[in-house]
C-alpha cells in the first residue's frame, strides 16, 4: 500500500476483525448505523472515496453505477453472489468489481444439510410440539409421532453443481444419499465423484426425492422451481434452498406444501427478503432461517478479508483475484 491511504466507503459494519483491518489500511467512511443503504444513499456518500466495500443488501443497477461519482474506481462486494450488481454497466463505466467466492463454500454447505435434515425430520413441528406442554398433553412419545422422511438411499438432486453444490454433495454422500445434478455444463469425473448428470433441470426434477438449489440467480433461473417444475418431482419430495429466493415461485411452493404434494421445504433465502411471504411463518412443513448460510465468525471474517485482499491488490496496481468486471 502507498503512504497515502485510499479512501473507502464501508457500506455495512462488518465483523470486528474485518473493520479493524479496513480502518488500519484505508481512510474509511463507515455506515455506523449498519442499515440498508439504497443506491442513492451510497451515491450521496461516495463523493470523496476511491472504492466501496458493500454487502449484497445494496443494489447496483446501471443507474446507480452510472450515478457514482467518477472518483469511485472499485466496488468490492462482501458476498459470493453478485446479482445485485450490473456487471455490464460496471464494465462500461470502467468500475472494477470483485466478490468473495470459495471462503463461504463449507459454511453454506453445512446449512444445506441443516435445512435438509430439519425439513425431512419435521424439526419445526417437533420444536413447536414441546412449547406450552403440548407434547405432555398428547401423552408424550408415540410410535407414529412426527414421522419424517429418511435421507439414506434417497436421490438428492443438486441444481447448480458449483463449489457449494459439490460441498453439499460430499456431505450428502456421507449420509448415504445418491447424488444427481444439473449444471450448465457437465463436470469432469474428478469433480462429479460418481454423481449422475442431467442435461436439463426438468430431467433432474423428475428423479429428485430431495432437491437442493445451488445455482445463481439469473433471468434464466428466475422461478425455475414453479408449478410445472414441482409437478415433475416425486410425490412427497423435499426442497432445500440456500441460493437465492427468486429461483422459487413462492405461490407454487406454498401450494405444494399445503397439499402435501411436497413433504417439506428448508429455506434460508426468500423472494424480497427480509420482507418474506408471510405464509411461511405458519407453514409447519417449511423450516425457515434468516439467510444464515455464511453466518459463522470464521466465514464472515474470511469474506471480509477476501474483499479487502481484492481492494488491496487493486490499489497496489495488481489484478484483484476475484475480479468480475
Ligand atoms: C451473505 C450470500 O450473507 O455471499 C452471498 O452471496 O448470500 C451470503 O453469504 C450475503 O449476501 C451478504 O452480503
Amino acid at each position: 500500500m502507498s503512504d497515502t491511504k485510499a479512501r473507502l466507503l464501508v457500506a455495512r459494519k462488518f465483523p470486528a476483525d474485518v473493520m479493524a483491518r479496513a480502518l488500519a489500511d484505508y481512510d474509511c467512511i463507515v455506515n455506523e448505523a449498519d442499515d440498508n443503504w439504497t443506491g442513492a444513499d451510497v451515491i450521496a456518500r461516495a463523493g470523496d472515496v476511491d472504492a466501496i466495500l458493500t454487502s449484497a443488501r445494496t443494489k447496483y443497477p446501471a443507474e446507480v453505477i452510472n450515478g457514482l461519482p467518477a472518483n469511485v474506481r472499485m466496488l468490492a462486494t462482501f458476498s459470493v453472489g453478485y446479482e445485485h450488481i450490473d456487471l455490464e454497466a460496471a464494465k462500461a463505466r470502467g468500475l472494477v468489481v470483485s466478490n468473495t467466492p470459495d471462503v463461504l463454500t463449507e459454511a453454506v454447505a453445512d446449512v444445506t444439510i441443516l435445512l435438509l435434515l430439519a425439513a425431512s425430520r419435521r424439526a419445526r413441528e417437533g420444536f413447536e410440539m414441546l412449547a406450552g406442554d403440548k407434547w405432555l398433553a398428547v401423552g408424550g412419545w408415540k410410535p407414529t409421532q412426527n414421522l419424517g422422511t429418511g435421507a439414506q438411499g434417497k436421490v438428492l438432486g443438486i441444481l447448480g453443481m458449483g463449489r457449494i453444490g459439490r460441498a453439499a454433495a460430499v456431505r450428502a454422500r456421507a449420509m448415504g444419499m445418491e447424488i444427481h445434478y444439473h449444471n450448465r455444463s457437465r463436470l469432469a469425473p474428478d469433480l462429479e465423484q460418481g454423481a449422475v448428470y442431467h442435461d436439463t433441470p426438468q430431467s433432474l426434477l423428475k428423479v429428485s426425492q430431495f432437491l437442493s438449489i445451488h445455482c445463481e440467480s439469473t433471468p434464466e433461473t428466475h422461478h425455475l422451481i414453479n408449478a410445472e417444475g414441482i409437478a415433475l418431482m416425486p410425490e412427497g419430495a423435499i426442497v432445500v434452498n440456500t441460493a437465492r429466493g427468486d429461483i422459487i415461485d413462492d405461490d407454487a411452493l406454498i401450494a405444494a406444501l399445503e397439499t402435501g404434494r411436497l413433504a417439506a421445504a428448508g429455506l434460508d433465502v426468500f423472494n424480497g427478503e427480509p420482507e418474506i411471504d408471510k405464509r411461511y411463518y405458519t407453514l409447519k412443513n417449511a423450516f425457515i432461517l434468516p439467510h444464515i448460510g455464511s453466518a459463522t465468525v470464521e466465514t464472515r471474517n474470511a469474506m471480509g478479508f477476501r474483499a479487502l485482499d481484492n481492494l488491496d491488490a487493486f490499489f497496489k496496481g495488481e489484478e484483484p483475484v476475484d475480479r468480475l468486471a
